[in-house]
């Protein structure tokens, strides 16, 4: 299966946590491309006409995308998507929580990166704004997360910690969240957080 993979994006982090927690990581070609929203990229088009990362080419020929069906592809048995009503609608919307969170640092950074004559003030702040409640609501949720296992959730939530950490360093996320910031400690220390850290190139 090819993956059209960067070693940077968070949503490709999710799948590589995913594939690794449940052992497609070896079946997995890694195909370095690089997606940038004020570019199309030719080779990833063909693929995924929306031009995203990531995007998983599978054996027989489908493409899956976004980073959500691709790690519900790769785990088959429900390793880290519970089966149970309850127990999966949780892990599914704290994948949606982490993912969530994740757009609105995406669109914060395109949106830093133009030239400041370009930018949107109010666009920056409302956005900014956004990502502090959305930490400010983790942080009080994180009593309720089950500490003793992991789901797709607890992958999307701590991809999008790791992303801030590598590109938000500014936004000082771990001040004032003190169990957020020990809970991402926690699971950053797990294997496949750790061989799947980020690297800016
Ligand atoms: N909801 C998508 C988001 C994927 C996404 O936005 N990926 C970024 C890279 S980190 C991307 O491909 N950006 C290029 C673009 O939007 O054209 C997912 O979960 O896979």
């Amino acid at each position: 299966m090819k993956l059209h993979w960067s070693p940077v994006s968070p949503y490709v982090r999710k799948v590589m946590i995913v594939a690794l927690e449940t052992g497609f990581a070896g079946r997995l070609e890694r195909v370095r491309s690089v997606a940038v929203m004020s570019e199309v990229n030719a080779s990833l088009s063909a693929d995924n006409p929306l031009n995203k990362l990531p995007t998983l080419v599978c054996d027989d020929g489908r493409v899956l995308f976004d980073s959500c069906v691709i790690c519900e592809f790769l785990d088959p048995e429900g390793i880290l998507h519970p089966r149970g009503f309850d127990a999966r609608i949780c892990a599914l919307r704290r994948q949606a929580f982490g993912d969530g969170l994740l757009d609105l640092l995406i669109l914060l950074r395109n949106e830093r990166n133009r030239p400041i004559p370009f930018q949107s003030p109010p666009h920056l702040s409302a956005w900014l704004t956004k990502a502090k409640n959305a930490l400010d609501r983790l942080e009080a949720e994180v009593p309720g997360f089950d500490h003793q296992g992991m789901d797709i959730g607890d992958v999307s939530i701590g991809c999008a910690l790791g992303y801030l950490d590598v590109r938000f360093a500014d936004m000082a996320w771990r001040e004032g969240r003190p169990m957020l910031d020990r809970w991402e400690a926690d699971i950053s220390r797990r294997s496949s957080f750790m061989q799947t850290v980020a690297v800016v190139e």
